[in-house]
């Protein structure tokens, strides 16, 4: 290890690539999403002829997938190049990985840009976008299989060098995602191999939509997971030694990932609750794996808890509360990720909400669900992600978390807290109002109803003012932390357990038990309803483009 710097050199690089490629990506993505709140207040047109479609497109791509993926693989890469090291030949395959997802980014974007991807970031049939936007994604996700591969070739290596030894838990909790990672993509993979590329290249004039969304929500709820956990392991692993305490426990932590690994997947249909076609039985068991995979984030809030206070008892504070005092409110690299847990309380509760059969049918395609997302992953996800990086760029850039740093930090946390609570809050409400989400229209020429939403679309417009400030003030700190905080070694935090901490079973290393149920489960959810929505399936539709029509 060179001494000169918390983390390798040439480690460091690999992951400031991925950190560049997120914090533009976070630029671009925050603006279209104010021009969206601005568009949705009906008093706003935009200029050029471009499309709300179009930004609404980039604003989802460029945040939801380009700006999470490439800030998780990076900090991911710091971690097990801090717990278990990276060989040269890892190095190699880690830089083709980012190349590879870039390229595919690059292509994305410009099919978005030119206005023939206008299919939202879920691109649901039958909306078709260009060749080239469905080729652009199989870059980014065949790119990231090469991550998977690296990080468990880490893992596996540093096993065979310590033999019987229990893993780091930070390097065993990266692992676990990228496994979740790894099975959820084969799904994407398939539907745009088998279905888009075919259709739209006119291969084949149709396309099945019951089969290519539920392959699109096979992926995409794990995917949601894929963004938390790596906030679950600086709450888990690193926040610990941030606040001066220790791990509650390492096999409760291990075992709340264990439990993410099994659960996230076979849950897809809580997305599709509302869609005809699926046997309302499988969506029923489904939403009880729903309910079993919010136990491990209730483990979590208790184990996170448990930190806190036993930090503060440590610190001498006996009364009920008081660990709340010690608390090092004024530490930046503490405050936004505790921001974003006190966050994930309502934003946690609103997701049972949604998956609860009955209160889906009030909300879904509401705006109540765009304001669900902008708690869990625009603010618990993001504000932990921030909260990484006022420490983790300066780890990277061989600088110091100076005081400048701090405040900016603060500021950053207190604004984004403010624009999204009076943007997510007020999506809330409208959706209950029976708002829908994603649409360009507002006032629904005059219709009484909409007079209703019109005051929280403004509230919207307002809240989103606020956070592109707080966007405006990150990418100030950003370019801060890279090139002008003074020159130093800062820490990279990592939280050790208590000296008479308990031994975690080795049984949560078994990965060949864990993927082997976990395969079970998803075998279990999806195999007969899977079979049934094939062989029941409707004519299959064929492309519908945005905006020029039909084709
Ligand atoms: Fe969700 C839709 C259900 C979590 C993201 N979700 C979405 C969409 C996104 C998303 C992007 O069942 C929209 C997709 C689209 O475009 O259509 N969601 C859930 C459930 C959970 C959940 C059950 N979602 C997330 C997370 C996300 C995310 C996390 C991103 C990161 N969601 C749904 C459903 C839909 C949905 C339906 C479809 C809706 C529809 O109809 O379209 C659960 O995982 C939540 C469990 C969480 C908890 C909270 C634990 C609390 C903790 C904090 C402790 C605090 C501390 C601090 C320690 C049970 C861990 C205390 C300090 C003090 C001082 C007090
Ligand atoms: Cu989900």
């Amino acid at each position: 290890m060179n001494i000169k710097s918390a983390l390798p050199k040439k480690d460091a690089s690999l992951t400031m690539a991925h950190m560049w490629v997120a914090f533009i990506s976070l630029l671009i993505g925050g603006l279209m999403g104010l021009l969206q709140t601005f568009v949705r207040t009906g008093k706003i047109t935009l200029p050029f002829g471009i499309d709300y479609y179009q930004i609404l497109t980039v604003h989802g791509v460029i945040l939801a997938l380009v700006l999470t993926t490439f800030f998780i693989i990076g900090f991911q890469f710091a971690l097990m190049s801090k717990t278990v090291g990276m060989s040269n030949g890892q190095r190699k395959w880690g830089w083709i990985a980012f190349w590879i997802m870039l390229l595919g980014t690059t292509a994305t974007a410009i099919m978005i840009l030119l206005g023939k991807a206008s299919v939202l970031y879920t691109f649901y049939a039958p909306l078709a976008a260009h060749p080239i936007f469905y080729f652009g994604l199989t870059f980014v996700v065949v790119g990231s299989w090469v991550a998977c591969f690296v990080n468990f070739h880490q893992l596996f290596k540093w096993k065979k060098q310590n033999p019987g030894e229990k893993s780091p838990l930070l390097a065993f909790m990266v692992v676990i995602n990228m496994a979740i990672w790894f099975i959820a993509t084969l799904g994407v993979a398939a539907t745009v191999l088998i279905q888009f590329i075919p259709w739209s290249l006119g291969l084949v004039d149709e396309i099945n939509i019951l089969v290519s969304r539920t392959l699109f929500w096979y992926f995409g709820h794990p995917l949601v997971y894929f963004w938390l956990l790596p906030a679950y392991m600086a709450w888990y692993g690193i926040i610990p030694k941030i606040i001066g305490g220790k791990i509650f426990s390492d096999g409760l932590a291990r075992l709340a990932f264990i439990l993410f690994l099994l659960f996230s997947i076979p849950v897809g249909f809580h997305h599709q609750l509302l869609e005809p076609g699926i046997d309302p039985f499988w969506k029923y068991i489904q939403v009880v794996l729903t309910f079993a995979v919010a136990i491990p984030s209730l483990l979590t809030a208790f184990s996170m808890f448990a930190v806190f206070e036993s930090a503060g008892r440590a610190k001498g504070e006996r009364s009920l509360f008081g660990w709340f005092k010690a608390l090092p409110w004024k530490d930046v690299r503490f405050l936004a990720p505790m921001v974003g847990m006190i966050a994930f309380i309502p934003a946690g509760a609103g997701g049972l909400v949604n998956a609860s059969n009955q209160l889906n049918l009030v909300v879904h395609n509401t705006i109540w669900v765009t304001g669900h997302f902008h708690l869990t992953l625009a603010t618990t996800v993001i504000l932990t992600f921030f909260g990484i990086s006022y420490w983790l760029i300066p780890v990277l850039t061989g600088r110091k978390l100076d005081a400048k740093t701090n405040r900016l930090g603060i500021m950053q946390t207190i604004v984004w807290t403010l624009g999204m609570f009076i943007m997510s809050g007020s999506m809330h409400i409208a959706g209950l109002l029976g708002a829908p989400r994603r649409s360009s229209f507002s006032e629904y020429n005059g219709s009484e109803q909409a007079v209703e939403w019109i005051g929280y679309q403004y509230a919207q417009a307002i809240g989103g003012s606020i956070l592109f400030i707080g966007i405006l003030l990150m990418m100030y700190t950003f370019f801060y932390m890279t090139f002008s905080a003074p020159k130093g070694i800062e820490e990279f935090p990592i939280a050790e357990e208590e000296i008479d901490a308990d031994t975690t079973p080795m049984i949560f290393e078994n990965w060949r038990l864990w993927i082997g149920i976990a395969v079970v489960l998803i075998a279990f959810a999806y195999t007969i309803p899977f079979i049934d929505i094939i062989q029941n399936s409707p004519p299959g539709a064929p492309p519908f483009q945005w905006p020029i029509g039909r084709s």
